[in-house]
Formats: structure tokens, C-alpha cells, sequence
């Protein structure tokens, strides 16, 4: 069978891989005509892709990568991993995911399977794209079939990967759900059939929001436990002996990467259209979006507290990726706490051995510095913002002046220079 995948990112990417290793012959359809071309040449890289994988279904022409969506005539399945960013007032941004469709009604034929993998609101796959298709004559079910796959991509993760990743799937009818099944069977090894594509839509929401509003929760406790003078990391500890009905989750300086500060935000923005306020998603989203601001007043205090100010104090920032040991930046709090930082007239340095470089608000390139530990007493104050494993934090911490710790990634160290989230303020 010929299948295709459309949108060769993070998530398109390797399930394309792991279909060509399943036998099948697949078209990677991308818009980005430089991906496609250093794809053909094999230098591209993408992380959470195994190079030797890509080279080799690549160099047997199991995986084609293409610019031309005319393919999809002659495809019998199309996987839609097409980005669902936010518009910059926080709405869904479906512009991706209407482009593709306009292009599948061009090239549409019978038969065809299309799944939509792309994290999207509940209805998603009827409104956009059994509509459109419905309106060209095609009825979903009978002339072609429709499902919803969720992607559940963990970007760094060694552990759980496309193959071993448990593979939700919601067809229109039956039928579609049963064909969906064929085609990724083998090539993911647990699938869990559902009874249509809003179930499969509203898990993967429910997935990520739950975690959005603990992480929220956990913040606010991290705060409250400053103003109790209890350490929260001893009491979250102590709390996840509980064997059963408890799961932690850690205090730290906001959220970032491309799900959760996203995903809850396609729910909210759908419950709203049905007149429906969900404030537990509302509230999440404003209290992890208050963290950076948060520690920034830490950092203030902290510095007044040696009698310095924010303005011209030298700060270090360590970890500027949303997670420890992986380079992604997308929505980092460390990002909006190095611009802030700036703002305020501090003399801010990154280092991050992951993510080496960004692009800040005003277009300069910002280059990860050298975690030179003679050196770091010339800063001011150290700001651990991403717990890397790589870092040596007995050593940072023996040779810091002020370190604020927002991941109590020094657990074990209690020198006097630390200041904690979510401890009574010392120093
Ligand atoms: N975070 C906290 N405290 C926590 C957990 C996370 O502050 O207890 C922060 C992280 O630092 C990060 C953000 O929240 O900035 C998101 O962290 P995440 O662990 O949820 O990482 P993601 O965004 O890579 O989430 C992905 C998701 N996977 C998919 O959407 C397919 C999520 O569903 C996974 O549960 C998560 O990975 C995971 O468990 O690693």
C-alpha cells in the first residue's frame, strides 16, 4: 500500500519511519521546500529521529519526502501531522490544518483513509474536514474514511516512542476505525479503539489539561508553602508515599514546550464557542503564565537582600529549553525571564549545552556562554531555570554568590547562597 504522511515535524517524522519500516511505501508531504530537498540530500535531523533509520529508508526509497500534494491521488491513506499552534490572542490557529484540507479536496479520490493526528478541539475532524468533503459528494464511511489518532510524541523521551506509545483511534464509522487499525498495525505495537473522533479528540485535551491544571495546582501550593514557611518539596515527598490516588508533579518557573501551554487552550477556546467558561483551564493558564513574574520578584528580593539591585547586577541564567536534557525552546518560561530581566537593566548571560542559541524580541542571535565555574562569582545571582542533568551543582553552588533554584534541582545542597521556589526565604 502507498501511504502518506503530511507535515514532517516532530510528530510526522517518525511515524512516517516507522511505517516505511513497516513495509509500506510512504510520501512525506511537506510546504517546506528546504526540508524536502536536505530530507532527499540526508542531512536533515530532527530530534527523537534515529539518523541511522532515516538514512536507510530514505536511501531504499521505502520513504519518499515530497513538496507535491498531487500524490495524495494515488495514496491510499494520508496521516495529518500539520501543526495547531495559538493565534497571538490565544484562539486556535487551524490555518494549518485548512490549507491541507483544501489541498486533499484537489487530489481527493475513493477510498482514501484520512486520519488527523494534529491536537485539535473536540469536532475538529467532522467540522473541517467531513464537511469540506461531505460538500464534494463523498460520504465519510462509505466512499472514504475518516478517523482521529491522537499523537502522544514525548520529544526526548528514551523510553516511550512512536512504536510503544499506546495508539488512540476514533473512525467515523466502524468501518473506518477497523481500516485505521490495519494500516497502523505492526507498525505501532498497542492501539485502542474508540467510539468516534471527538472521544479520540477530547482524550488527548484531557491528557494534556490535567496536567496544565496540576502543574498550575502545584504552583500555587509552591506559594502558598512560601507563605507557611513550609518547604513544598519535603511535603511533596512525603506526599507521594501515598501508594495509591497521588501523583506529583514539581513547582517550577512556568510551563513551555508545544503541548501544554497550548493544548488546554484549543478546549477552552471550544467551550466558550458552546458558551461553557472553564475556569479550571482559565485559572491554570494564568497561574502558570504568573510563574516567571513570580520569580523575578524572588530574584528582586534576593538581590535587594544583599543590597543589590536588579538593574546592572550580572545574571546568569542556566537552562533556557522548557525541559531539562533536550534543546527545545518553544514557549520556554526562560525565554520571557531573560527578556524581562533585560528590560529591567540587568546584565543577563544563558548558558544552556542543549539549546546553544535563540533568536530574541529584537532579532539578535543570543549564544549560550561557557559554564566556566571559576567565573561564575562574577555574577551577581545564578537563576537555575531548567534542572539539565549535565549540570555539576555541587560545583555552581560552591562557587556562586546567589543562586534562586526554581526547580530545586540543588536538593541535596544547602548552602547558605540558595534560594528556593517553594521554601521560606532565606538569605
Ligand atoms: N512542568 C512543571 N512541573 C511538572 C511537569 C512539567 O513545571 O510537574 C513544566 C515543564 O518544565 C515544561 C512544561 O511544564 O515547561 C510541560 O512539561 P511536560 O512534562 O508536560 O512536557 P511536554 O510539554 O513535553 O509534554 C509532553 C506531552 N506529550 C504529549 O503531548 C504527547 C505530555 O502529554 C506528556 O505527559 C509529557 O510530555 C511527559 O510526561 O513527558
Amino acid at each position: 500500500a502507498k501511504v502518506g504522511v503530511i507535515g514532517l515535524g516532530y510528530v510526522g517524522m517518525p511515524l512516517a519511519i516507522e511505517l516505511s519500516k513497516k513495509g509500506y511505501q510512504v510520501y512525506g508531504i511537506d510546504i517546506n521546500v528546504e526540508k524536502i530537498s536536505r530530507l532527499k540530500n540526508m542531512d536533515f535531523y530532527i530530534s527523537g529521529v534515529n539518523k541511522e533509520d532515516l538514512h536507510e529508508v530514505i536511501n531504499s526509497k521505502k520513504f519518499i519526502p515530497t513538496n507535491d500534494f498531487s500524490v495524495i491521488s494515488s495514496l491510499d491513506s494520508i496521516n495529518i501531522c500539520v501543526p495547531t499552534p495559538l493565534t497571538k490572542d490565544d484562539i486556535p490557529d487551524m490555518s494549518y490544518i485548512n490549507s491541507v484540507v483544501e489541498e486533499i479536496k484537489q487530489y481527493m479520490h475513493k477510498e482514501l483513509l484520512i486520519i488527523l493526528e494534529s491536537t485539535t478541539y473536540p469536532g475538529t475532524t467532522e467540522e473541517l474536514i467531513e464537511y469540506e468533503l461531505t460538500k464534494k459528494g463523498y460520504k465519510a464511511g462509505e466512499d472514504y474514511f475518516l478517523c482521529f489518532s491522537p499523537e502522544r510524541v514525548d520529544p526526548g523521551n528514551g523510553k516511550y516512542n512512536t512504536k510503544n506509545i499506546p495508539k488512540v483511534i476514533g473512525g467515523k464509522t466502524q468501518l473506518c476505525t477497523e481500516i485505521a487499525t490495519l494500516l497502523y498495525k505492526d507498525a505501532i505495537q498497542s492501539l485502542v479503539t474508540v467510539s468516534s473522533p471527538k472521544i479520540a479528540e477530547m482524550s488527548k485535551l484531557l491528557e494534556n489539561t490535567f496536567r496544565s491544571v496540576n502543574i498550575a495546582f502545584i504552583n500555587e501550593m509552591a506559594m502558598l508553602c512560601e507563605k507557611l514557611e513550609i518547604n513544598i518539596w519535603e511535603v511533596i515527598k512525603a506526599a507521594s508515599t501515598k501508594p495509591f490516588g497521588f501523583m506529583p508533579f514539581s513547582p517550577g518557573p512556568g510551563i513551555g514546550g508545544h503541548c501544554i501551554p497550548l493544548d488546554p487552550m484549543y478546549l477552552s477556546w471550544k467551550a466558550r464557542e458552546l458558551n461553557f467558561y472553564s475556569r479550571f483551564i482559565e485559572l491554570a493558564h494564568e497561574i502558570n503564565h504568573y510563574m516567571p513574574e513570580y520569580v523575578l520578584n524572588k530574584v528582586e528580593i534576593a538581590l535587594n537582600n544583599v543590597n543589590k539591585s536588579v538593574r546592572n547586577s550580572k545574571i546568569l541564567l542556566l537552562g533556557m529549553a522548557y525541559k531539562p536534557n533536550i534543546d527545545d525552546l518553544r514557549e520556554s518560561p526562560s525565554l520571557s525571564i531573560y527578556h524581562t530581566l533585560k528590560e529591567m537593566g540587568a546584565l543577563v548571560e544563558y548558558n544552556d549545552p542543549y539549546a546553544t542559541q535563540f533568536t530574541d524580541n529584537e532579532g539578535n542571535i543570543v549564544h549560550s556562554i561557557e559554564l566556566d565555574h571559576q567565573n561564575l562569582r562574577n555574577f551577581d545571582c545564578i537563576i537555575l531555570l531548567t534542572n539539565h542533568n549535565v549540570y555539576n551543582y555541587q560545583e555552581i553552588s560552591e562557587n556562586s554568590n546567589l543562586i534562586i533554584d526554581t526547580r530545586n534541582a540543588f536538593k541535596n545542597i544547602d548552602t547558605p547562597n540558595i534560594v528556593r521556589i517553594g521554601d521560606s526565604p532565606q538569605v
